[in-house]
């Protein structure tokens, strides 16, 4: 692994661990952060010992945005031409489960950041919203389309139009998060989590976490398609066959991850 300058980087067990690393800017996402983050998680994710990805923050935000003083000057031209946020569509592109434990402030592309990972698991106190309109902006790191399509046009609207901030129980009764577990325990449980995935078989989990991700892109019919054709392929592993015959055997299966 090579030195990061902006995040945290370890391995427990089977699980790659990623900890945003600003705490005195809150974890707010520069340059440096997204290219640190994506080449982290594309590292894990070529990596066969790891299962599972677990992304959180130092201190007391997950992030708390893009960073105002990085972007402030910028003209609508530099953004546009430089492109900015592009990089972010790599950790998108990551095949494994990335889990977001969020365990402060996830504000703007910090709410963005979480909710480009599949499982958003969230502290008692976490806080969320898309406060971009207070600057004179809007969501940019794809906010307006992923909480519209998490928690509805409706309550997506009222949050990115008067830039209200959530807490955790309220995400939750909206839907956009996983779970909530109190902040104390919120490493231990995303820890958990990534172990429980990391010990399932890899092709399954690749399988699964791909075919939810495009159901949010694809006709219903298209994406039935594509799940009966990566359902049927996975009966050529022989993971499929161990975990049937430890079924049928009453025991825990042994998979070997093909
Ligand atoms: N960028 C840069 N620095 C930040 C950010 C940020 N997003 N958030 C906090 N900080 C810094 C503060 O400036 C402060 O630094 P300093 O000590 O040097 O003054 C330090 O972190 C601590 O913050 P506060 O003193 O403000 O802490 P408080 O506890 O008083 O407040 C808040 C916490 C409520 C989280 C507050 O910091 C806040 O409102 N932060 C900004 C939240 C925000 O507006 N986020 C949206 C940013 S815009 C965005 O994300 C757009 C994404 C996509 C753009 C894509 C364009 C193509």
């Amino acid at each position: 692994m090579i030195d990061f300058e902006t995040i945290l980087v370890d391995t427990r067990g089977r699980v790659g661990w990623i900890t945003l690393n600003r705490p005195e800017a809150l974890n707010a996402l520069n340059a440096q952060t997204m290219h640190d983050v994506v080449i982290a998680a594309e590292q894990f994710d070529a990596d066969p010992g790891i299962g599972a990805i677990v992304i959180t923050g130092a201190g007391r935000a997950f992030a708390a945005g893009a960073d105002i003083k990085e972007m402030e000057d910028r003209t609508g031209l530099d953004m546009r031409l430089g492109n900015y946020f592009a990089e972010w569509g790599r950790l998108v592109a990551v095949r494994k489960p990335v889990i977001a434990a969020v365990n402060g402030f996830a504000l703007g592309g910090g709410c963005e950041l979480a909710m480009m990972c599949d499982i958003i698991l969230a502290a008692d106190t976490a806080k969320f919203g898309q406060p971009e309109i207070n600057l004179g902006v809007i969501p940019g790191m794809g906010g307006s389309q992923r909480l519209a399509r998490a928690i509805g046009a409706y309550k997506a609207a009222e949050l990115v139009l008067t830039g209200r901030m959530i807490d955790a129980a309220e995400a939750d009764r909206a839907g956009l998060v996983s779970r909530v577990v109190p902040a104390d325990a919120l490493l231990d449980e995303a820890q958990a989590m990534g172990d429980t995935i990391a010990a399932k078989s890899l092709p399954s989990v690749l399988a699964a976490k791909e075919l939810i991700r495009t159901s949010l892109e694809s006709p219903l019919a298209e994406g039935l398609r594509h799940e009966a054709a990566l359902f049927a392929s996975l009966f050529d592993t022989r993971d499929q066959k161990e975990g049937m015959a430890a079924f049928r055997e009453k025991r825990q299966p042994a998979f070997e991850n093909r």
